[in-house]
């Protein structure tokens, strides 16, 4: 049976304007006055005065993920469902083999740990954490397998790679048309600061955290990759930005001529480091993740450069743990499982951060969230966009109708959420998924029937 949503304003990423939307076999059919064509069988559902949104992609997930001796509170099943009630229709988790594995062993186990179990449909990015003749070797296999999107790690002893290999693996991925998303940090430094804080008696402090991780060092990492990928003359992807003086670099090297891609999270833009000086532990080691929260200022920069276009992508990093698993940090800051959950929340966040409070507006929004992610990560326009022959992934976003975040109201089995309290400006009232009704009124339907994604190469 056809469906018709009737009386909504379809967004896209360059203007909003209302329109009915036919959906068939799981397809968008139609955009525009279908009213006149409709088959007499359709379904007509009404939805006057709300937004409709390309389903949102959060290209940044980890699920299912070993960290710190933990396993992040969400897998595959408990995260899509999360994802799909925050209006997430796709996610791109990193597949992330162990250094000494292959790659082809990376994807296996991705796949094991989630076919059959999302709720949303999926893709892999996968994580290079060591470089030999092998892997070269492996990368035509992933492309093969659709696997177009890579990242590397400039911190973590267990994953970063030096400079001379990062700069190999770029020349590889560039000659076969990937792209590659970076964590940049200082990895020596970090160290050093650590081995400092825990010398003049705060290790036991979560506030050490930011302080071991300084905001320029993010920036030093940026500007290193930066220059290798100059070298290369390769575009690459800063994930997870947090602050001014990455921006600045990254501003640098477009001002070079370089094609930079940024990715910023909502965590980054709406929360700050005075969460870690909350002397509840448990409240404060709740906010660590990595890089750290930043300044107010830090977030007012990001917004600025979203609005310039100057940010492409807002994902979430989501990487959950229960406020049990941060226990393990309480005498030794380094211990607490770095991350947050968000793969829930981000709609709502940004709508109401951004939209409601006009820092941006509804096309920034579809582009950062929707249709951005799926020209980067060769998904549209099959994802990212109402329009005739894209999947019928689509929001419903009813801006009159608002609630208040409670992380024990989630799917997340995080258990709680960074933005507790948190007053919505509207909220997610409907989610299709290839033209299902998936989330009703919050109610997840049916059952996992996500499909994992063969993705093209970047085309943003
Ligand atoms: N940062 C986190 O906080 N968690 C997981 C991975 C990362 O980069
Ligand atoms: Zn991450």
């Amino acid at each position: 049976m056809k469906t018709i949503l009737r009386g909504g304003f379809v967004v896209t990423g360059r203007s909003s304007k209302r329109a009915d939307v036919l959906i068939g076999d799981g397809k968008i059919e139609r955009v525009g006055h279908v009213m006149a064509l409709a088959p007499s069988d359709a379904q007509i559902v009404d939805v006057t005065d709300c937004y409709l949104f390309p389903g949102f992609i959060d290209a940044h997930t980890h699920f299912d993920l070993d960290v710190c001796n933990t396993t992040t509170a969400d897998d595959f099943e408990s995260g899509t469902r999360a994802a799909i009630r925050g209006g997430t229709t796709s996610i791109v988790d990193f597949a992330c083999p162990n250094k000494g594995e292959t790659l082809a062993h990376g994807l296996k186990l991705w796949h094991e740990k989630s076919d059959g179990k999302c709720w949303c449909d999926y893709g892999y990015h996968m994580t290079i954490d060591d470089w030999n003749d092998g892997i070269e070797r492996e990368l035509d296999d992933m492309f093969a397998a659709g696997i177009t999107s890579f990242k590397m790690y400039l911190t973590y002893p267990a994953m970063m790679l030096p400079d001379e290999q990062i700069y190999r693996a770029l020349k590889a991925l560039k000659a076969r048309g990937g792209i590659c998303g970076f964590h940049c940090e200082n990895a020596g430094v970090i160290d050093a600061k650590i081995a400092e804080l825990k010398a003049t008696g705060h290790g036991a402090e979560v506030s050490s955290h930011p302080l071991s991780r300084p905001d320029c060092l993010e920036a030093e990492a940026v500007d290193r990759v930066l220059r290798i990928a100059q070298v290369v003359n390769t575009p690459v992807i800063i994930v997870h930005t947090t602050n001014r003086e990455s921006l600045l670099a990254i501003e640098a090297a477009r001002q070079r001529g370089q094609t930079v891609y940024v990715e910023t999270c909502p965590q980054y833009l709406l929360l700050d480091d005075s969460l870690y000086y909350d002397p509840d532990y448990s409240r404060a080691a709740g906010y660590v993740c990595a890089p750290p929260l930043r300044t107010r200022e830090d977030a007012e920069a990001l917004w600025q450069a979203l609005r310039r276009g100057d940010v492409q992508t807002i994902s979430t990093d989501h990487c959950s743990f229960t406020l049990k698993q941060k226990e393990m940090g309480r005498e030794d800051f380094t211990k607490i499982p770095g991350g947050l959950p968000g793969v829930e929340t981000r709609g709502e966040l940004i709508y109401t951060a951004g939209v409601a409070e006009r820092r941006i507006g509804l096309a920034v929004m579809c582009r950062v969230l929707s249709e951005n992610p799926a020209k980067l990560y060769g998904l549209y326009p099959r994802k990212g966009a109402i329009a005739a022959g894209s999947d019928a992934d689509i929001v419903v976003y009813d801006p009159n109708v608002s609630h208040v975040l409670r992380g024990a109201e989630l799917a997340s089995k995080a258990g709680y959420t960074p933005f507790e309290g948190f007053e919505t400006s509207g909220s997610i009232r409907s989610v299709y998924l290839r033209g299902e009704l998936a989330v009703d009124h919050g109610e997840v339907l049916g059952k996992p029937n996500g499909q994992y994604l063969a993705r093209g190469k970047c085309a943003l």
